[in-house]
């Protein structure tokens, strides 16, 4: 209860007051480690503290953002947290989420307290959900609790539910936010699903990358083609380590796919976290699973089994109309299903033996009047792009769709170094930074492999990714420079047989991507992250998240 109820007014002497939140001097040390880092910040002199009786009050336009923050304010607190419409307020102290239009950009937000309330002022959903979520990490990180992860020494129970005063303001560097998750290599349960959107969105990521079909299995449901699934996800074993395509596998059978109403519930789900869903299907290459399925799509007499090994395998899509009426079947199906307005048809490390052998391929060439196999590669994507535009969509594709010459309006994710990213913002092409070298967190985390889980190898400490540049140094004087829409952080799976693993391999490198996606670059400091890395970790450990701990070489 505020201070003010439980001393009553002397008469006479004190004008009754309405309730305020309960403010006190603050210690000098401020605690609030807020990550990624906003923009703006003053801090006042003083604690605010929540009460059983604080109220929301919403905006009708910010409602589900408030149901979201009740439910995490509940959990945390164990009070009721009603959320009420500005109407029926009445006295009660509050945190309000309010629409305004004087917040010029999108998904920005201002966060003020005051004796009365503490205000969530945006102008779209997004705003408000990342006003919520700073106010979250402005609360001790006990508010991160669930109620099925064990109360540790951090979740005391009768913790003081304050905050520093504060104001901020506060707004993204990028649009495009991204963490890419292989669910083709492994199969990760919807629940898992879940709670890693949960956490990306805390981070304010906000395209959840789904990699959903590869050699190694192809996890959608597609009605018109059930096979597709029936068949393309299952697989008899996995891979060892990195021994060659023909070496021994585990013996243990995986199968595992997503029905289209779970897809749907997992959309829903992340909008309402801020996150869109980019849906892959691949192709031409990475394509095994679904010509295990249905080898009349593939090149070769004798269809290949749903692959048990990694590496670059060169079965490839054969380019016959009744194969592309096949694929468009399928984007049809993937275009019901995810609202969001790109869509990604891989286009990656097609290498093209296959097309060179088969004569029928080479007299497509002919009758298509084509130089080559690159060439028919973009010609390849240039249908799936015109079908994407008929319905609305946007195509998205790997830095290799450059290579034939790239289809008018394709945004390109620059993998393989930085060059893709030049390349497209100079041709005038929207592109995202996923440069290997940094952003594909299946690599290791230390100089020193063995105390490490097996990875594909390589090393990418947290210290690393932080340093990343996301806009080549080529292209920062250029008018073409706002062509680089954003920063992803990649999610291989092929070496992260469990979700703990997958976590640990995330976590804190995906900490350190929110700060490159969101943060003023010109307030990085590796220092000042870690430190506020420290306390932010207790959030996760709230979650039961299974992050890598930092040690004295990542400092
Ligand atoms: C390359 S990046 C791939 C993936 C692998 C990854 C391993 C890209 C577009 N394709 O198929 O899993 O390397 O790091």
């Amino acid at each position: 209860m505020p201070l003010e109820r439980r001393t009553p007014p002397k008469p006479g002497v004190d004008k009754p007051r309405p309730p305020q939140l309960l403010q006190q001097t603050m210690p000098s040390t401020r605690p609030a480690s807020l990550l990624p880092l906003p923009r703006k910040i003053e801090w006042g002199n003083t604690l605010v503290t929540l009460s059983p009786d604080t109220v929301i009050v919403a905006d009708d336009a910010f409602l589900p953002q408030a149901e979201l923050l009740a439910c995490r304010l509940r959990s945390g607190t164990g009070w009721p947290w009603p959320v009420l419409a500005p109407g029926l307020r009445g006295e009660a102290p509050a945190i309000v989420l309010r629409h305004t239009t004087d917040i010029p950009r999108p998904e920005a937000y201002r966060l003020e307290t005051n004796a009365r309330e503490i205000l969530l002022a945006a102008a779209d959903p997004a705003g408000a959900f990342y006003a919520g979520q700073t106010l979250l990490q402005l609360l001790p990180p006990a508010i991160f609790c669930q109620p099925r992860v064990p109360v540790g020494t951090w979740a005391a129970p009768g913790t003081a539910w304050t905050l520093p005063a504060v104001a901020i303001e506060d707004w993204p560097e990028f649009r495009w936010r991204g963490v890419l998750l292989d669910s083709a290599r492994r199969f990760q349960p919807v629940a898992w699903l879940k709670k890693f959107i949960e956490v990306l969105a805390q981070h304010k990521i906000n395209v959840l990358h789904w990699h959903l079909t590869d050699d190694q299995g192809w996890r959608i449901e597609i009605k018109k083609h059930p096979r597709l699934a029936a068949v393309g996800s299952r697989r008899p074993e996995s891979w060892r380590d990195h021994l060659a395509l023909n070496a021994p596998g585990d013996g243990r059978p995986v199968e595992g796919f997503y029905r289209q109403d779970e897809i749907r519930e997992l959309v829903a789900f992340a909008l309402a976290h801020g996150v869109n869903i980019l849906p892959e299907i691949e192709m031409p290459g990475h394509a095994q699973a679904a010509i295990t399925a249905y080898p009349e799509l593939g090149c070769t007499p004798v269809p290949p089994p749903v692959s048990t090994r990694l590496g670059v395998h060169g079965t490839l899509f054969n380019t016959r109309p009744k194969t592309l009426a096949f694929l468009r079947d399928v984007l049809a199906e993937v275009a019901d299903l995810f609202p969001f307005e790109y869509l990604h048809i891989g286009g990656d490390e097609a290498v093209k033996d296959q097309w060179k052998n088969d004569p029928a391929t080479q007299a497509r060439i002919r009758e298509l009047g084509l130089r080559d196999e690159d060439a028919l590669q973009s010609w390849f994507i240039g249908q799936m792009s015109d079908f994407l535009s008929s319905r609305g969509k946007k195509l998205v594709g790997w830095d290799e769709i450059i290579e034939g010459g790239l289809v008018p309006g394709a945004t390109v994710m620059s993998w393989r170094g930085r060059e893709g990213a030049i390349h497209a913002a100079t041709a005038g092409h929207d592109t995202v930074m996923c440069d290997s070298a940094s952003l594909y967190f299946d690599f290791g985390q230390s100089p020193d492999p063995l105390t490490e889980p097996l990875s594909i190898g390589g090393c990418t400490p947290l210290r690393k990714v932080y340093e990343t540049c996301p806009i080549p140094a080529e292209l920062e004087p250029t008018a073409t420079v706002h062509h680089v829409i954003g920063v992803q952080g990649q999610l291989w799976t092929g070496y992260m047989p469990t979700t703990d693993i997958l976590e640990y391999m995330a976590f804190p490198r995906v900490c350190a991507l929110a700060e490159l996606c969101w943060t003023d670059p010109k307030a990085k400091d590796y220092a000042d992250f870690t430190r506020r890395l420290a306390r932010h970790l207790k959030r996760l450990d709230c979650q039961g998240i299974r992050y890598r701990p930092p040690n004295d070489q990542d400092m």
